[in-house]
This record gives structure tokens, C-alpha cells and sequence, in this order.
């Protein structure tokens, strides 16, 4: 079965009100959407139920984290259980954000990813290196890894069929500095190809590999023709009109 194309809008900490929140809801609900493609928008927590309740009903709703108990005294957190049964079917795990300011192990992603899929909820998972590593030649060694903690938790094809991959090096995040469609390609290709040896062949061909970093309307059309690119995960200019662009990439 081909792969659905799929576009996440990851709003990060935005807008800075309800107010605005509501705005951008309202653009989306005006627009037209390309049917042909998953549409994801990860707005912050306090905003996800009236997201949920006021977007139209072929965009669907992620968090941006969770936590792997279901519920108890963990302050601050919000659990997969409780998304789940709040009717939110997507959560952003591993973002580098949260690796590298809230100091995530791929253990704990792991974990997490683990407590979301038992809840059926379904994961977008971020992988991907820093400069530093990519310059090292360690970029495939440093995704493959990331992605090894989840295969130790699981090689169900059912749970890897509620994964999405997003590669995101973290050198092309929120700086405006694209990865060439190249260099996209050929990681994905490399993320495939581990899947393929670490998993099976099938969950390898029909996981979707999306690519997150800087992406916007103009650089968007060359990634989306990669046949290893399945989608994007977009941050910054989902807060804009051009997020409608990027979703109808393929029309
Ligand atoms: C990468 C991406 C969305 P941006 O974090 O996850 O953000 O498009 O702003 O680089």
C-alpha cells in the first residue's frame, strides 16, 4: 500500500493566546486542503481541546509530549492515558527540543513512545544529529541509535504501523539552513534501510519518513519529490498561510 503523504504543523510555545490560537483554527478551517494528504497540527497542551473542538474534522490533533505513567503525582505532566481519552490521536516524541533543553534520553523517548502505543495513540517520532555529529560522519550512527531504543521496546509491525518518523537534524531546526534534498534523501533512505535489517522489510516500506527543519513553501516542492520523503513536520511557518501550501505540496 503507498504511503499516505503527511504534513504535521508542530506550533512549539504559540501562539501566545487563545485568541490567536482561535485565528489560526479558523484559517485552517477556511482553507482548502489537499484530501489526499494527512494533515497533524501540534498545538501547546493548554490549547489541544479547543483546538479539537473547534478544528475541521479532517485535521487531526497531536500534543507535543507526554508522560509514560497514566496518571498519579508527576506535577507538570500530561499522560498518553489522558490524551487518549481526551480524543487526541497524535503526540510528538523526541524532539530535539526536549532532548537538548529538557535533557531526554532516547531511554526515556523510549518509554514514552512505549506508554503511548499501549494507549493506541499514535507517535511521531523525531530523530536526528547535531553539526557537530553530521561533520563527524556519525549522522546515520546518531539516528540509528535513537531509533534502536524504540526497536528494543518493540518490532510489533502493529505498533510501528502507529509511528511516524520525522527526521530532524538539528542543525536545519528553526536556523532557515535547509538540508538538501540530497541529503534528506539519502538519510531516509539509510533510516529505511535499518528499519528494513532491526525490524522487518514490511515495516521498513510502510513507515512513513517524514523531514522537519526550516521547511516552508518555497523549499518544500524539491524534498516532497524524494520518493523516500513521505511528508514534513513543519514548525515555524505553520503558524502562517504558507502551511496551506506545504500541505498542498502535491497538487
Ligand atoms: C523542526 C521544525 C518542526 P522549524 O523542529 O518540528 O521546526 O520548521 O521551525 O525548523
Amino acid at each position: 500500500m503507498p504511503r499516505k503523504f503527511f504534513v504535521g504543523g508542530n506550533f512549539k510555545m504559540n501562539p501566545r493566546s487563545p485568541e490567536e490560537n482561535e485565528r489560526l483554527i479558523n484559517f485552517f478551517n477556511g482553507s482548502v486542503l489537499d484530501p489526499h494528504t494527512e494533515v497533524v497540527i501540534a498545538p501547546p497542551s493548554l490549547f489541544l481541546i479547543p483546538t479539537l473542538e473547534n478544528i475541521r474534522k479532517d485535521v487531526k490533533i497531536a500534543a507535543q509530549n507526554c508522560y509514560f505513567q497514566s496518571d498519579g503525582a508527576y506535577t507538570g505532566e500530561i499522560s498518553a492515558t489522558q490524551l487518549y481519552n481526551s480524543g487526541i490521536e497524535y503526540v510528538i516524541l523526541g524532539h530535539s527540543e526536549r532532548r537538548r533543553l529538557f535533557h531526554e534520553t532516547s531511554e526515556f523517548v523510549a518509554q514514552k513512545t512505549r506508554a503511548a502505543l499501549d494507549c493506541d495513540l499514535n507517535v511521531i517520532l523525531c530523530v536526528g544529529e547535531t553539526l557537530e555529529e553530521r561533520e563527524a560522519g556519525r549522522a546515520q550512527n546518531v539516528v540509528e541509535s535513537q531509533l534502536q531504543a524504540i526497536v528494543a521496546i518493540t518490532k510489533d509491525p502493529e505498533h510501528w504501523s502507529h509511528i511516524v518518523v520525522a527526521y530532524e537534524p538539528v542543525w536545519a531546526i528553526g536556523t532557515g539552513k535547509i538540508a538538501t534534498s540530497a541529503q534528506v534523501q539519502e538519510t531516509h533512505v539509510g533510516i529505511r534501510r535499518y528499519l528494513a535489517t532491526a525490524v522487518s522489510h514490511d515495516v521498513a516500506e510502510s513507515t512513513r519518513i517524514i523531514y522537519g527543519g526550516s521547511v516552508n513553501a518555497n523549499n518544500c516542492k524539491g524534498l516532497a519529490s524524494q520518493p523516500d520523503v513521505d511528508g514534513f513536520l513543519v514548525g515555524g511557518a505553520s503558524l502562517k498561510p504558507e502551511f496551506v501550501d506545504i500541505v498542498n505540496v502535491r497538487v
